[in-house]
């Protein structure tokens, strides 16, 4: 089966209207996208999610801005699909971030840096399942002409 991994689109990215530009980027790569939705992050949810970073001294307005307002959760998949993603994406630091990764592109900060992608397969595996049911992920091949006329057009 093809990797697979987690993207959140922060709360940034919905308040600032990123989402279309963003989402782009991992089409255009070939990535499928097998899962989405919008959701608002509990506090519990934030805490498990984020659980490697509790102790920091800028957890509590980590916490306050993903649980604020609705994000956009998605799963991802294709080669290497966890690495090529982050590699998109960019380091932490958007500030720092190259230009051309989204975090380099859209964002100039580092608390709001306005998409997560998990960093290993095995925290993948762990977010996948953590944002979604099974019911909820999709397979489907993509279809180079089904899709753009009927057999009879
Ligand atoms: P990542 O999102 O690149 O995987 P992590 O270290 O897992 O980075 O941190 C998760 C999120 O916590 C970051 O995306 C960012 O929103 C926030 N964060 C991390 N480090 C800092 C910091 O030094 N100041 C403010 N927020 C931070
Ligand atoms: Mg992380």
């Amino acid at each position: 089966m093809a990797e697979k991994t987690l993207i959140l689109l922060k709360p940034d990215a919905i308040q600032r209207g990123l989402l279309g530009s963003i989402i782009s980027r991992f089409e255009r790569k070939g990535f499928k996208i097998v899962g989405m939705k919008m959701l608002q992050m509990s506090g519990e949810l934030a805490k498990e999610h984020y659980a490697h970073l509790l102790d920091k001294p800028f957890y509590p307005d980590l916490e306050k801005f993903v649980t604020s307002h609705p994000l956009v959760a998605m799963v991802a998949e294709g080669k290497d699909a966890v690495e090529v993603i982050r590699l998109i994406v960019g380091p932490t630091n958007a500030s720092k971030a190259p230009a051309g990764t989204i975090r380099g592109d859209f964002s100039n900060s580092t608390s709001r840096n306005v998409i997560h992608a998990s960093d290993s397969r095995e925290t993948a595996e762990k977010e996948v399942k953590r944002f979604f049911r099974d019911d909820e992920l999709f397979s489907y091949r993509f279809s180079s002409s089904y899709y753009l006329r009927a057999s009879d057009e």
